[in-house]
């Protein structure tokens, strides 16, 4: 494929993931998007999600991310996994973690977070497209 198909399919596979899950409407009401989709491949390598409140467009600060996992699921290898760290929110409303990401391709993202004022918990499934 090339790397623009790629970025359609993730696009694609992202928006089916965010329909499939059942979630609280409260808690739909939040989405995690990539800052950019496109990541270096490597160890330290920085990827960065905002979390918006829909009916405002708004990004929401202070979420408390509880819950994280990055794994190459969309790229059917969802046993191989990259150790990740989150670096302090300096922007509010976007969140940046550091990932050891071990090889090129799509990994996603998935977090669970809470924020303040909303009883549910809010899941989102980010897909990233690391290259060499
Ligand atoms: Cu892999």
């Amino acid at each position: 494929m090339t790397p623009r198909m790629n970025l359609f399919a993730a696009i694609a596979l992202l928006a089916f993931t965010i329909e499939a899950t059942p979630v609280w409407a409260g808690a739909d009401d939040y989405v995690f998007e990539p800052v950019s989709v496109d990541v270096r491949n490597g160890a330290g390598s920085e990827l960065a999600v905002r979390l918006v409140h829909k009916p405002t467009g708004k990004l929401v600060a202070g979420a408390a991310i509880f819950r994280t996992r990055i794994d190459m699921s969309p790229d059917q290898m969802g046993t191989m996994t990259a150790k990740h760290s989150p670096i302090p929110e300096t922007e509010p409303g976007v969140y940046r973690f550091k990932a050891d990401l071990t090889m090129a391709g799509r990994w996603a993202f998935k977090l669970m977070a809470k924020v303040q004022g909303e009883p549910a918990t809010i899941e989102g499934s980010v897909i990233f497209l690391a290259k060499d």
